[in-house]
């Protein structure tokens, strides 16, 4: 074979291949954000098998910008052996006891690296377009790659079959909110139905993130700013401690549902 149909060959070979092997997991996690990236790595650390679907061509979510495009990030003490564990670099903030400042390049960079190293897998440019709905739990998701969805174009999607899946698509909640509006389940909250995100209140979200971060309807769990909106907590800006927190509380969660 000349050079080019090798590299073509074992692209598309190793491709199908990994999504053969994923198109039935333990886990099923949408969005790669700070919160899912977590949950992967602890997952997949306990034998758990995980695999992350991403719209976006870069995993990380809502870490790269830091703050309004300054590229650092905020976490607080109770987070750091999280970031230690995924040996990703912190230095105290002078003046603010319990505080500590990261650059979020190294921080997305370092979680999507200890994710896969752990042995989760990442698809990215695909888009969770819906959820499989099978006797009363939820089974699974309905895939399609990004471009598809963002041309418009009438292809048919894949499914992937999981025992559980964890929303962390951040503010919209968009797998819940497809659970809620399309199969008509009633969620595990006060009105049965997604609370709505209030507005900035930094130490109440962050602790109400960490909180929120539970199993919402039998086979649906969700984490980091999805958890929040679900059960109306409030949004707290480029302080990213919760989010860590709540990755390893789904985790947890998660393995002990499984008997992991
Ligand atoms: O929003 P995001 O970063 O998730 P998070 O873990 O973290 C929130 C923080 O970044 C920040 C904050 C910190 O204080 O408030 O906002 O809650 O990442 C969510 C990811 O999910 C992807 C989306 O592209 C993003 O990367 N996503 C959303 N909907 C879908 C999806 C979908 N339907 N299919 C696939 N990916």
């Amino acid at each position: 074979m000349v050079i080019e149909n090798t590299i073509s060959a074992a692209i598309v070979g190793s491709f199908g291949n990994k999504l053969l092997d994923n198109l039935n997991v333990d886990v099923a996690i949408v969005g790669g954000g700070p919160s899912a990236l977590v949950a992967a790595r602890y997952l997949a650390e306990k034998g758990v098998k995980t695999a992350i679907f991403e719209r976006k061509l870069a995993p990380g979510g809502g870490t790269w910008g830091g703050g309004m495009l300054f590229n650092e990030v905020v976490v607080q003490d109770d987070a750091l052996d999280i970031l230690d564990d995924f040996s990703i670099t912190h230095r105290p903030i002078d003046g603010a006891k319990g505080y500590h400042c990261l650059d979020s390049v190294e921080m997305a960079s370092g979680l999507i690296f200890g994710a896969l190293k752990a042995g989760s897998k990442i698809f990215n440019s695909v888009s969770v377009e819906d959820i499989v709905f099978k006797e009363n739990k939820v089974g699974g998701l309905v895939i399609n790659w990004t471009p598809v969805e963002r041309l418009g174009m009438h292809v048919d999607p894949l499914t992937v079959l999981s025992k559980c899946v964890l929303d962390g698509t951040g503010h919209p909640c968009e797998i819940v909110n497809m659970a809620v509006n399309k199969a008509h389940i009633k969620l595990d909250t006060p009105s049965g139905g997604i609370l709505g995100e209030k507005p900035m209140w930094v130490d109440s979200g962050e602790a109400s993130t960490v909180e929120n971060t539970r199993e919402y309807f039998p086979g649906l769990f969700a984490c980091g700013m999805s958890a929040n909106n679900i059960m109306g907590g409030y949004r707290m800006g480029p302080i990213f401690g919760g989010m860590l927190m709540s990755g390893k509380k789904a985790a947890k969660l998660i393995a002990e549902k499984l008997g992991k």
